[in-house]
């Protein structure tokens, strides 16, 4: 057996948790915060039997990849005199920290 840890962003974990249970897995979410940028993220926990590893990092891959989206900026109470760009941009969301360690033990009780 398996551990994934998956470190995904917060607006990808819904879909991701679903994803996962829809072919079979399960999972357990916590909210988490990255250390370098303190802002919040997912931390997603997947018990995987050896042969379905290979499964649940390709439902994370898919659910998770890094992918630019088109987004018009909101105007905010900038400084007087601020620049503000009317016109979409392109940003990149999502992205995925997967982690896998073997499992030593595994019981429920
Ligand atoms: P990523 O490398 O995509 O990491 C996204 C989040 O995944 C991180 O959030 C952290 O919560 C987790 N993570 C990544 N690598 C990890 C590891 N080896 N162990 C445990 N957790 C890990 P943040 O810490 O807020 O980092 C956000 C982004 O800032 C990172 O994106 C990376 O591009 C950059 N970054 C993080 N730490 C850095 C550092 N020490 N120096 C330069 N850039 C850093
Ligand atoms: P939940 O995911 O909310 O699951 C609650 C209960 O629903 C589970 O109890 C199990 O009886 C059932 N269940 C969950 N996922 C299922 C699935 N894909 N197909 C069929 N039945 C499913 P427990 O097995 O006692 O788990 C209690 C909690 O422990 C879970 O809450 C989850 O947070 C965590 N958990 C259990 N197994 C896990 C694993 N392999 N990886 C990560 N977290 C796990």
């Amino acid at each position: 057996m398996k551990m994934i840890i998956a470190i995904v962003r917060d607006e990808d974990a819904g879909k991701l948790v679903s994803a996962l249970v829809a072919e079979g897995f399960r999972a357990t979410r916590f909210q988490s915060a990255g250390g370098f940028l303190r802002a919040r993220n997912s931390t997603i926990l997947i018990g995987v039997e050896d042969h379905r590893l290979e499964d649940a990092l390709q439902v994370i891959r898919a659910t998770c990849r890094t992918r630019t989206r088109l987004m018009s900026p909101l105007p905010h109470g900038g400084e007087m005199g601020e620049l503000f760009v009317p016109y979409p941009v392109d940003v990149e969301v999502g992205g995925a920290t997967i982690f896998v360690l073997p499992v030593e033990h595994f019981e429920r009780v």
